[in-house]
């Protein structure tokens, strides 16, 4: 990013809706767009920029809208075409901006690429997708003839037979949800049209979905290789062969070149990439590069996890702290960092991160919010965090409804691990926490719903919801709007250069901001005992209170979950 021109997004901030949870404007129980165009009072109150809109596209909802059918229509479930364009005036007229979710590493497997080139060996749409004969000296349908070892991101192998024509079909996901072929010109091509023709309606940019696992290493021959064996396993990690592939960059600048080079600015572009590190994000947001302007990276919601993120570990905050250090160094001269605590895919913020216990929950919540907020990027809200949300006291298996929860118990436990061991770690880490119904009210389904909710109302709405904080001074509500606010109103927290500070301290995140001849001071006490800022910090003895999360008793002192945004002298 060229510092004498900063992009209009440095100063923003994204608020993500997961639809099918936001809120229900029909009465079956699942969230839709009538909803989101009831609520938008909601993010004019927080003063959000953006609105990332999780899929509302035709599917058969094996992951929830995350496998489609149609990239260029609205799902029936969540409403139609016309209530989107309605949306998008509405954000407009608001002064907010539309990011659609671009799902394009694969399809469902009843999109009608997939269904015509699934139907003979000789489609002209068979090598839209990946398939594969059996491994060689094997047997369709043997055990072990996938064509490589690589195990889904949703459990098993990644390939499922076709037994019609006797190939696999390669699928990095979910069985229902197919890799598209990013080899082939036509399919790139197509991908391309289909973003023009959403930009062209209005919308003002895409959060790209596992993005960096579109190019596959793929040998001159067609072979695909075997990754290193996962213990424990009869499969291997395929990260190797799909994970920031050979042609990723390409892959990236065409896509600009085709669907953006041309427009004017305004517009934004954010890649999902798990696994992406610091170097690589480099190149992925260098303007000069013209790739995407910005990347989710997944370093710091993958430090409570062993060897998978069911195998649970306990989170290390001197980890978080060198982690999300790196990722602002790292970034510091070329290309820009997106800012989150949670997402649809991630267990809620104020329990992973913070003490949802009720003495601490609002005061880690918000000081959780300042810390990230502070940090140079542009940050995103995940719907439910700004009021607190936690996770969901989710009991026996059948309170569980995501695809990737649901296949891990069942591999899981035919694979000889105790019922009730994979049942904790759901409860911890299951997607479903971050997707149970945004509490509006203290009603019987939080104001959510007229019907019965796909996903069970957390009970603690009674205490927790929008409502009961609205007109609270004090709230986690009110912190974010504040926090957004200074965004926009301090071009140091939008642009200023990042220095951490206390590296090695075990409890107290601190770290400076600088612009010019301003500077920021930000103090947060990540646990439950004081902490004597003063000696910590001497600088902020003399630094003046631009914001806190908590009335200040003492000021040398940092109480439990404090947080405090000082300018320096
Ligand atoms: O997520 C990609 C991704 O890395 C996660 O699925 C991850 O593997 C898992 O959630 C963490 O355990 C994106 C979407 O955000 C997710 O909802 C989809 O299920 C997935 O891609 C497939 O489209």
């Amino acid at each position: 990013m060229a510092a004498d021109q900063p992009a209009w997004w440095t100063s923003a901030v994204v608020y993500q809706i997961y639809p099918r949870s936001f809120m229900d404007s029909d009465g079956d129980g699942i969230g839709d767009l009538g909803g989101v165009l009831a609520r938008l009072d909601h993010l004019t109150d927080l003063g959000v920029d953006v609105l990332w809109l999780s899929p509302v596209y035709p599917s058969p909802q094996a992951d929830n809208g995350y496998d489609i059918s149609d990239y260029q229509d609205i799902d029936p479930l969540f409403g139609s075409l016309t209530q989107l364009d309605e949306l998008i005036a509405a954000l407009h007229a608001r002064g907010m901006k539309l990011l659609m979710d671009l799902v394009v590493n694969h399809t469902s497997d009843e999109h009608p690429w997939f269904v015509e080139s699934r139907s003979s060996r000789t489609s002209p749409k068979r090598d839209w997708y990946w398939w594969r004969p059996p491994r060689p000296g094997m047997a369709a349908g043997d055990p072990g003839a996938e064509p490589t070892n690589w195990q889904s991101h949703f459990s098993g192998p990644t390939w499922t037979l076709d037994p019609e024509s006797g190939e696999y079909y390669l699928h990095l996901f979910d069985r229902k949800q197919p890799d598209l072929n990013w080899e082939n010109p036509e399919v790139r091509q197509a991908v391309y049209a289909m973003m023009r023709w959403w930009l062209d309606r209005g919308v003002d940019g895409f959060r790209m979905d596992v993005i960096n696992m579109i190019s596959k290493d793929v040998a001159a021959d067609g072979h695909l290789h075997d990754g290193p064996p996962i213990p424990g396993t009869s499969l291997g990690d395929g990260s190797g062969s799909f994970l920031n592939g050979p042609r990723i960059h390409e892959f990236l600048a065409e896509m600009h070149r085709e669907v953006f080079a041309e427009r004017n600015g305004g517009l934004l572009t954010v890649g999902e990439m798990p696994g992406v590190t610091v170097e690589e994000a480099r190149l992925f947001t260098d303007p000069a590069r013209a790739e995407v302007d910005m990347v989710f990276q997944f370093e710091h919601v993958g430090l409570d996890h062993g060897a998978s993120k069911w195998d649970l570990r306990p989170l290390k905050m001197r980890d978080l702290k060198a982690s999300f250090g790196r990722w602002q160094a790292g970034l510091a001269d070329v290309g820009w960092n997106s800012l989150y605590w949670d997402n649809h895919d991630q267990p809620r913020a104020v329990s992973r991160f913070g003490d949802d216990s009720p003495a601490f929950r609002r005061n880690s919540a918000t000081c959780l919010a300042t810390l990230l907020h502070l940090h140079r990027g542009t940050p995103y809200v995940y719907q439910g965090q700004e009021i607190g949300m936690a996770n969901h006291p989710f009991r026996t298996l059948d309170d569980f409804a995501d695809v990737e929860s649901l296949n891990h118990y069942v591999h899981a436990v035919s694979a000889g691990e105790d019922a009730e061991h994979v049942l904790v770690a759901l409860r911890r880490m299951s997607r479903d926490n971050g997707r149970t119904p945004v509490q509006w009210d203290a009603s019987p389904s939080a104001g959510f719903t007229t019907g019965t909710p796909w996903l069970p109302v957390n009970p603690d709405h009674l205490e927790w919801n929008a409502e009961r904080q609205r007109t609270d001074d004090t709230s986690v509500l009110a912190h974010y709007r504040r926090l957004i606010a200074l965004r926009h109103e301090e071009p140091v927290v939008a642009l200023g250069a990042f220095a951490m500070l206390l590296p090695d301290h075990d409890e107290v995140y601190a770290f400076s901001r600088s612009l010019n001849d301003d500077a920021l001071l930000v103090a947060c006490n990540l646990g439950r005992r004081p902490q004597p800022l003063f000696e910590l910090l001497p600088q902020a003895k003399d630094a003046s209170l631009v914001l806190g999360n908590l009335p200040i008793d003492e000021a040398a002192v940092l109480a439990p979950w404090e947080a405090r945004v000082l300018r320096l002298r």
